[in-house]
């Protein structure tokens, strides 16, 4: 068998990535370990930037969203009892619209069921071949059957976990992580969110997050130890303590329900340089992990997906090889300005273990500057709703 373009992993970045391949007449063969349910189960994230919405639309997966997604100007940033807000809007003239990443998934699924192009699930032991030649392939188990799939190009978009990155030589890669002491549990419940805007909350007890995902499904996170797992968070312990975390009104105002989805997430910060190898290019999740504090994980994995997509466009149409020469610095230098963003809002916002008094202080000094400051609040403002492409 052979294809143009081999893309491993079926999550929101090959889904988009194919998608928007197939509409300029650029084939491609998805490979997706899970199954379709088992994708379409994932909780994630909610907030999609502008140019992440623009690619959608473009990619022809926008109608729903632009019906349902809820479009939002401001977030709210709490101390304690005291709150502010940050004015998108006003400050950048921009917004962020909340749609889950789940229903996204779905939509592009959708999409492509209407579409002639292979996507295989439960596919195993996907191992990349001659990545670093003109002739790479790709092979698999399907149905029991051993596979091979000669290409022009490979997609990496399999995650943190997948194979892709880990096919790069070591000697040729790089990597760069912080892990961070905490982690978060995150708890879906079919109750109407306690505001109509995300409040980040910061306390002394440690980060509260309170989001949604329609108007009658909210989202809500704690900050916990690494040790903490889900059994020990009774659905009655969640709810006592996002209460203590978030201002007053919202606690007295916030409505309560059963779970029906809890987890817990750790954090990191990684970047794998470079993003190519020969043939390969890494997208998403599988090149680059933020800590969720900014909103950035699904979004830098569009803008990659951009970048990618711009760069297979060049070459097919224009026989022009300068967008995949280009591709790992020009998808690096957004990906490192979104990790700075999701490193300073995790650090300005979370309680850390070994924080002395003055790295308390040096905290609490960054909020109050960051309440008086419009500059600071519009760099703030800028980060969130995306930087450009
Ligand atoms: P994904 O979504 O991880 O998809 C990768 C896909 O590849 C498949 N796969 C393989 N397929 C074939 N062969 C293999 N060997 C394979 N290995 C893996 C996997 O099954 C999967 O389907 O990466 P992608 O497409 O790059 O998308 C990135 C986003 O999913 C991710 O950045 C965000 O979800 C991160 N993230 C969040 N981001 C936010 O912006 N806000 C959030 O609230 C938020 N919450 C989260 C998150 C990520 C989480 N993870 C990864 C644990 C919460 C969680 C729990
Ligand atoms: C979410 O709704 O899941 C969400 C929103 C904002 C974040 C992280 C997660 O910063």
């Amino acid at each position: 068998m052979r294809t143009q373009v081999v893309i491993i992993g079926g999550g929101p970045a090959g889904l988009l990535l194919s998608q928007l391949l197939h509409r300029q007449g650029i084939e491609t063969l998805l490979l997706e370990r899970q199954s379709r349910d088992y994708v379409l189960a994932r909780i994630r994230a909610g907030v999609l930037e502008t140019g992440t919405i623009d690619l959608l639309r473009e990619a022809g997966v926008g109608e729903r969203m632009d019906r349902e997604g809820l479009v939002h100007e401001g977030i709210y940033l709490a101390t304690a009892n005291r709150g502010f807000r940050i004015d998108f809007e006003r400050l950048t003239a921009g917004s962020v619209m909340v749609y889950g990443q789940t229903e996204l998934t779905l939509d592009l699924y959708q999409a492509r069921d209407a579409m002639d192009a292979i996507l295989l699930h439960e596919v195993e032991q996907v191992q990349i071949h001659d990545a670093d030649t003109n002739a790479p392939y790709v092979s698999f188990i399907h149905g029991g059957r051993e596979q091979r799939i000669d290409c022009d190009f490979i997609a990496g978009c399999d995650g943190f976990h997948g194979v892709s990155r880990k096919t790069i030589p070591a000697s040729l890669l790089r990597e760069f992580e912080r892990v961070y002491p905490f982690g978060w549990l995150g708890v879906l419940s079919q109750t109407p969110p306690v505001s109509d805007e995300l409040i980040y909350a910061s306390h002394e007890r440690g980060f509260a997050l309170c989001s949604m995902r329609n108007p009658n499904l909210s989202r809500y996170y704690l900050q916990v130890p690494l040790q903490d797992s889900v059994e020990q968070w009774s659905d009655d312990a969640f709810w006592d303590e996002l209460k203590r975390r978030i201002p007053h009104d919202a606690a007295d105002s916030i409505v309560t329900g059963e779970s029906i989805e809890k987890s817990i997430a750790p954090l990191r910060s990684f970047v794998a340089e470079p993003m190519r190898w020969g043939r390969l290019f890494l997208c998403g999740d599988a090149a680059h992990i933020v800590p969720p504090t900014g909103a950035k994980g699904l979004n830098l994995a569009a803008s990659d997906v951009f970048y990618l997509w711009q760069a297979l466009r060049q070459y097919y149409q224009d026989n022009d090889e300068q967008g995949i020469d280009n591709y790992s610095a020009r998808a690096l230098s957004r990906v490192w300005k979104a990790e700075r963003f999701s490193w300073s809002m995790t650090r300005l916002l979370h309680h850390f273990p070994q924080q002395s008094s003055f790295d308390q202080r040096m905290q609490q000094a960054d909020i109050e500057y960051l309440e008086a400051s419009v500059a600071a609040q519009t760099s703030l403002a800028e980060n969130y709703i995306g930087l450009p492409y």
